[in-house]
């Protein structure tokens, strides 16, 4: 070490004022030197949103703190680690999660109070980060805040869209899509890093020469585009491990084609560049059905790509040869939307480190494995063999390698049956040829698994069938679960404080099955008392929110009843509409003193329609047209009301979930691969009304039948029902209602038609919901009697929460790091 080297780390060390402080007056001056020096506005003059900023740059410089440190310790420790591939991550806001994982929550509310601000209301400033559709981007997301807080080495790789999920916009009651801008202020929870990035190929030739002996294949690609890198950190709660949430974003690349420069259309040529921009430009809407759409296989291969030489890169940092990848690695692919990665692993192992075939798919076998969270096969993406060969030439060539190994080997096991090794292939021979990502992903995975039990047997013997018979240790079930730091600890304060009162302890909220302790009070009426008085003031806010957004005022003593998630005709939010409309028409036929008996209800919606989806978008307009009629009808009242919350995401979900005594979760048994609403509404005492469908079996399973609302067909009589429809007579409760729908009693004559026809007409009411009509209409009214007894309805709410300990993404997590990726814990000391 040269003398001039320990005289600047002497400086450096000096400069260092150790580790920034947490204390209230730190926090102040750490905000208010943000306000002039990063917001730029003067201290003595900023509004509520510079506030925001301010506040949240000061908690971000704590967050790199323990980020640096973390990964300088990953480095140090160099154990394997986990990479979760992921086209969406749905995180919402992160100010009060980061503080409150920080542990620093407290300090800054009292800072800002001082200040004159509160920090509650700062947080509303923050704009959604919206980067996914649903359930599989928020499962993302709620894996990420696991990984660190079980202070797994762990890391997130996705992209870096600049427009997220769309908005919804109600006008007239019918949903309109706006862009999500959501970059427009800035974002103070990344950190652009201009110096990571890697070029991306697409497109060109690939030339074969020999060398050595060895033939070798060079691509030479068409385009070129940049990935660069945004950090985004993820804390852990109560650990020091922060970890990385790695996002890519495209730039055009310098170097490539400078040839076109030349050619004098100068302007042109920087204006073809900046269409690079594109890839990541935005997130595709989900609906369930494959599009084939150039654009998305881009942004696959685009950050699939990147994050393979990024993790490549840093496992050559401490290896010289491959020996040990398997060892340091597992990289997991949420779907098969990032399925890609398989070829390209490959490529980068074969073509640019020189490895053998055999090698090569050595280690690619060991390392990847994925999550399926689907039971439709339609929605398997499949991508046009022409379309593979312009885009990615070298990757078909390497496809249709390990197809023909791989039904060399199926052969050796399911002889000459070649209808079977035709649909086990990667390759689909139809119209149009195409590449099947799902096999392409299957044959390479280690291990599938599905995101419930019963998915799990569902899948074995339908969607995966073939696989399943030649390869069952392949296949594992993972039941999702959901952060309860997020859902509960920090989204649903006033419950949260009653639950650690009564457990004598806040550890739940690192170990979620510790509130099965709050079973022995049950029936304690005055932990009634003050779980119902926590309860009521969530009600009361949502009742605001309600307000605030439409103008009616809602009875706090009604139950509140909750149908939140997206919108498809599966989930059937038709079926809730119709009840909704039996339940009116009862009203509207009793006497006055009848109406008396009527437990009043208010049902809430809520939810996006994927843009190109008829059906889905007449739902939200029906949800209106019956709430416009019912909610002004003096002679119904308080009895029932019908809202819709628009523009539904994860901070709207953070104010219903905790305010709701009912949800619902009805899909036709055989369609929802788990679902997660279901975990975070019965892990804040939310009574569940469901099917016998995804996850809700494991809930009932967990809280007891005796406190769940469950109905309807089951779902090994599923296919033989839809086959049997033409014998069915609907009943006449049913008919009547759909009467009523198609007579226009709810305006827009002929506009509802295709939803009556949907379950009525010639196509055979597909989602089953005649036949469940008289099931659910009787569990509605026992969920009425129930609610009447209100000992017995907070008995039952206690008893959601204490039997909600399974569903805890720490849970989940821990069984993928055990039982699929084989990592452990690497937790940095304080
Ligand atoms: O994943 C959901 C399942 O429907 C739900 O049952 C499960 O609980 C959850 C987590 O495992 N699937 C889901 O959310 N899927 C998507 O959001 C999605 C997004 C994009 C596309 C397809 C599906 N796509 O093809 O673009």
């Amino acid at each position: 070490e040269s003398i001039e080297f320990r005289r600047r780390t002497d400086l450096l060390f000096g400069l260092m004022d150790q580790y920034l402080k947490n204390d209230v007056f730190s926090i102040q001056k750490s905000i208010v030197d943000h306000v002039e020096y990063t917001v730029a506005r003067s201290r003595f003059r900023f509004d509520d949103f510079e506030a925001y900023q301010a506040t949240a740059h000061s908690a971000r410089d704590r967050l790199l703190e323990s980020w640096n440190d973390t990964q300088q310790f990953f480095k140090d420790r160099n154990p394997k680690r986990v990479y979760y591939f992921s086209m969406e991550f749905l995180m919402g806001r992160s100010l009060l999660n980061s503080l409150s994982n920080l542990g620093i929550k407290d300090q800054y509310a009292q800072a800002l109070k001082q200040l004159g601000f509160d920090l509650e209301v700062l947080a509303e400033q923050e704009i959604d980060a919206a980067l996914g559709n649903g359930g599989l981007g928020r499962l993302a997301a709620c894996f990420l805040d696991s990984f660190a807080t079980l202070d797994l080495p762990a890391w997130g790789y996705g992209l870096r869209y600049q427009y997220g999920l769309f908005r919804q916009n109600i006008k007239d009651g019918f949903q309109l899509e706006q862009p999500d801008f959501w970059l427009n202020f800035g974002n103070p929870w990344e950190v652009e890093r201009v110096h990571v990035s890697y070029s991306v190929k697409f497109y060109g030739r690939v030339d074969e020469e020999m060398r050595n002996g060895r033939s070798v294949h060079k691509w030479i690609p068409g385009e070129m585009v940049e990935a660069v890198a945004y950090d985004n950190p993820i804390p852990g709660y109560h650990t020091s491990n922060t970890i990385n949430l790695r996002l890519w974003a495209a730039k055009p690349s310098g170097g490539f084609d400078m040839e076109a420069f030349n050619t004098g259309d100068y302007v042109n040529a920087i204006l073809n560049k900046q269409k690079a921009e594109a890839i990541s430009s935005i997130l595709y809407p989900d609906d369930r059905s494959y599009q084939g759409k150039e654009l998305r296989l881009k942004q696959q291969y685009f950050f699939v790509s990147a994050s393979l030489q990024d993790i490549v890169r840093r496992y050559k940092d401490s290896h010289s040869n491959f020996e040990e990848f398997s060892n340091k690695v597992a990289l997991h692919l949420n779907d098969t939307h990032p399925a890609i990665a398989v070829a390209e692993l490959m490529r980068m192992l074969i073509d640019e480190e020189w490895l053998e075939w055999k090698e090569a798919w050595n280690i690619v076998t060991r390392v990847f494995s994925l999550t399926n969270h689907t039971i439709i096969s339609e929605s398997f993406e499949k991508w046009p063999v022409e379309l593979m060969e312009s885009l990615l030439p070298r990757h078909l060539q390497i496809i249709y390698e390990i197809n023909r190994v791989f039904l060399e080997e199926a052969k050796k096991k399911v002889g000459s049956d070649f209808g079977r090794l035709a649909r086990l292939s990667i390759v689909e021979e139809g119209s149009v040829k195409t590449i099947r990502m799902g096999n392409l992903a299957i044959v390479a995975c280690h291990s599938i698994n599905a995101v419930s039990q019963m998915h799990a047997n569902y899948i074995k013997s339908t969607l995966l069938k073939d696989f399943c018979s030649i390869w069952p240790h392949k296949f594992q079930s993972k039941t999702n679960g959901v952060t309860q730091r997020r859902w509960l600890a920090f989204g649903n304060p006033a419950l949260g404080d009653v639950i650690t009162k009564w457990l004598g302890t806040e550890a739940w909220i690192k170990d979620l099955d510790i509130v099965a302790g709050l079973r022995q009070h049950a029936s304690n009426p005055q932990l009634h008392a003050e779980w119902n008085q926590a309860r009521y003031q969530n009600k009361m806010r949502l009742a605001q929110h309600i307000y605030n957004i439409s103008g009616i005022r809602v009875s706090v003593d009604a139950m509140f009843d909750a149908q939140v998630k997206r919108i498809h005709e599966y989930k059937r939010q038709f079926l809730n509409l119709l009840s909704i409309i039996h339940r009116y028409d009862c009203i509207k036929n009793m006497a006055a003193d009848e109406r008396k008996r009527v437990v009043p209800r208010v049902c809430i919606f809520g939810g996006k329609a994927p843009p190109g989806y008829e059906f889905a978008k007449k739902i939200v307009k029906l949800v209106h047209a019956i709430g416009e009629k019912v909610n002004n009808d003096p002679e119904v009242g308080d009895l029932l009301k019908v809202i819709f919350i628009p523009d539904y995401n994860v901070s709207v979900a953070e104010l219903i979930i905790p305010a709701c005594d009912l949800s619902q979760h009805i899909s036709t048994p055989g369609s929802e691969a788990s679902g997660t609403g279901n975990m975070k509404f019965a892990m804040n005492g939310c009574l569940i009304l469901g099917t016998l469908d995804g996850s809700n079996i494991e809930i009932r399973d967990e809280i007891g039948q005796e406190n769940m609302f469950t109905f309807g067909v089951v779902v090994d009589d599923v296919p033989r029902l839809r086959t049997e429809h033409r014998n069915f007579q609907p009943p006449r409760e049913f008919q009547r209602v759909l009467g009523m729908i198609r007579d226009g009693i709810f305006g827009f004559k002929d506009y509802f038609n295709a939803l009556c026809d949907a379950v009525d007409g010639e196509t055979g009411d597909y989602y089953l919901l005649g036949r469940d009509f008289l099931a659910y209409l009787e569990a509605q009214a026992s969920v009425d009697t129930a609610f009447v007894d209100k000992e017995k309805w907070t008995e039952m709410s206690i008893l959601s929460t204490a039997g909600s300990g399974k569903f805890s993404s720490d849970r989940a997590i821990r069984e993928y790091a055990e039982q699929i990726w084989r990592v452990e814990p690497c937790k940095r000391p304080v």
